[in-house]
């Protein structure tokens, strides 16, 4: 147990989030300068706005043990931002540290299974040990932060074991935990053999958060599977999450656990996009010029838009397959409508991410040479990534959103297609298998392991009437602005200061 009377605990808030809140960037002159992360559209800006309600906060991020070799490293730094004053703390971690807790433990035996792709579940190179140490310079950079009583909030998967470690550290603080993907029932979850060690760790939190209810009630299955837990509450899942065309609804779910004395909240709260953001981007001179140039190159063609990181979870060559289909069956669409297929890679050096990109790399080139002329390129395929103004650009122009996901947690793309769509206009394709899906009923949704479904939905997409596309159009941005980032915010608070209430009452009261 770390002692609370140390005066350097002083952080009300901390937050665990794998990333630092700031990239650092190498001036010419070799020193280093902190800058917004390029990616506007991530929840770190959302997160750091949090530390606005902290007297001070705390962010544990990590860093690569040879960015830290340098002497003039420091492992904390100040920050003084729009949002208040709050401490980073870098962890320094070696290569092989990075690889066995991220690219194999995480990468490769949890990821396969929280997206139900059993198969690809590799247990062999794990080393737990190596996993637990990790988790654990999280948890102690964590507690040393932590003023007695403040609330902490740790992030995703791969700091698992943090809360319990945590808890044992510091027994006063209060620990609310975020799944950002999928969370699968105990069939698929119970094959991971270190399961009762990892779901005691989250039953040491007093929040667990999902996306959305159907991960909840999976959770809950898990934990009663493993442990001698009650359940202390049950709601019916609002209506805004009740979209009765996709395998991931839920009509009711548990809200809170007991075990061992302790109880749990268990949330779910969809994550959105920042609306106001792409609103204002969308509606720029920039992007109109951009949009038009783009419009102009494609002069009749219809432009079908798919984006997503390159991963088997995705569906890229499912899609692309599709896409050769419909390029088979109907010789009428041959030079009336090009798919842009931006696929950026966020792990190169990890095997599983270069083979799926090079089926996509040859699906596109198949289609290309079987269907494409000088003049017509039936498929662009971009691997770099776009920058996100350019993204919005294509948002705008393009007529049709395509999205299938064989599984994935919410899916923040099609929301921010959506939010471009400022004139109210074009059509969302949307896998049911996105936990976005059982917001966004107003989609075409449709299953990516269905070679008729996929098909149907996207000849359906290329042909709507002017009149459904506006109506539906009109629904999904309802949807996406009420349920923004700041939506997910004030939930997150709201769970928080519940968490939180015994430290809030008045030291008079
Ligand atoms: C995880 C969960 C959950 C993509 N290509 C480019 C680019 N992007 C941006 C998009 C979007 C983000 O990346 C991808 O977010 P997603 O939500 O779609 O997917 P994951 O990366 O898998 O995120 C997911 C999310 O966490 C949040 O909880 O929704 O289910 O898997 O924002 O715009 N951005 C730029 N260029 C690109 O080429 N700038």
């Amino acid at each position: 147990t770390i002692d609370t009377a140390d005066n350097s605990q002083t952080s009300d808030l901390v937050i665990v989030y794998h990333r630092q809140p700031y990239e650092e960037v190498e001036e010419e002159d070799g020193s280093i300068r902190l800058r917004e992360n390029t990616s506007p559209n991530g929840i770190v800006p959302t997160l750091r706005s949090f530390f606005a309600d902290a007297d001070h906060g705390a962010w544990i991020a990590w860093k690569a043990a040879e960015d830290t070799a340098n002497p003039e490293f420091e492992r904390q730094i100040e920050i003084e931002d729009a949002f208040g004053r709050y401490t980073v703390s870098r962890l320094p971690l070696t290569p092989e540290q990075v690889r066995g807790f991220y690219h194999v433990t995480s990468k490769e035996a949890f990821w396969p299974i929280l997206h139900s792709f059993r198969e690809r579940y590799n247990y062999d190179p794990v080393d737990w040990p190596n996993f637990r140490q990790v988790n654990w310079a999280f948890a102690e950079a964590a507690a040393a932060q932590a003023a007695p009583g403040a609330v902490v909030w740790v992030h995703d998967y791969n700091l698992w074991l943090v809360p319990g470690y945590l808890r044992k550290l510091r027994p006063d603080v209060k620990i609310s935990f975020f799944h950002h993907t999928p969370f699968p029932a105990a069939d698929l979850f119970n094959v991971l053999p270190w399961r009762r060690e990892i779901v005691e760790s989250l039953l040491a939190c007093d929040v667990v958060g999902f996306h959305i209810p159907r991960y909840a009630v999976n959770f809950v299955q898990v934990a009663r599977s493993l442990f001698d837990v009650e359940t202390t509450g049950r709601v019916t899942v609002e209506e805004a999450l009740i979209n009765e065309g996709t395998a991931l609804t839920e009509r009711s779910m548990v809200t809170g656990l007991l075990h061992e004395g302790h109880k749990i909240t268990v949330a779910a709260t969809p994550v959105g996009v920042d609306v106001s953001y792409i609103d204002t981007c969308a509606r720029s001179i920039e992007t109109r010029n951009r949009m038009a140039s783009i419009r102009e190159e494609l002069g009749e063609s219809q432009l079908i838009l798919s984006v997503g990181r390159t991963d088997y979870t995705k569906g890229g060559a499912q899609q692309l397959e599709s896409y050769e289909r419909l390029l088979e069956s109907r010789p009428d669409l041959r030079g009336k409508v090009r798919l842009m297929h931006v696929s950026v890679s966020a792990n190169r050096n990890m095997e599983a991410y270069a083979e799926i990109q090079s089926e996509i790399e040859q699906v596109a080139g198949r289609i290309n040479g079987r269907f494409g002329s000088f003049e017509w390129q039936p498929v662009a395929l971009i691997s770099r990534a776009v920058p996100f103004a350019e993204l919005i650009a294509y948002y705008r122009a393009a007529d049709v959103a395509w999205i299938t996901p064989i599984a994935d947690g919410m899916n923040l793309v099609c929301k921010e297609f959506v939010a471009s769509r400022v004139e109210g206009d074009g059509v969302l394709v949307l896998s049911e298998f996105a936990g976005a899906a059982v917001e966004l009923d107003a989609a075409i949704t449709t299953n990516p392991l269905s070679h008729r479904a996929m098909d149907m939905a996207i000849a359906h997409a290329l042909e709507m009437v002017p009149e459904e596309r506006a109506e539906r159009m009109k629904r999904l941005r309802a949807r996406v602005e009420a349920y923004d980032i700041r939506a997910w915010g004030e939930a997150q608070r709201a769970l928080l200061d519940w968490t939180n209430k015994g430290k809030r009452v008045p030291a008079t009261a």
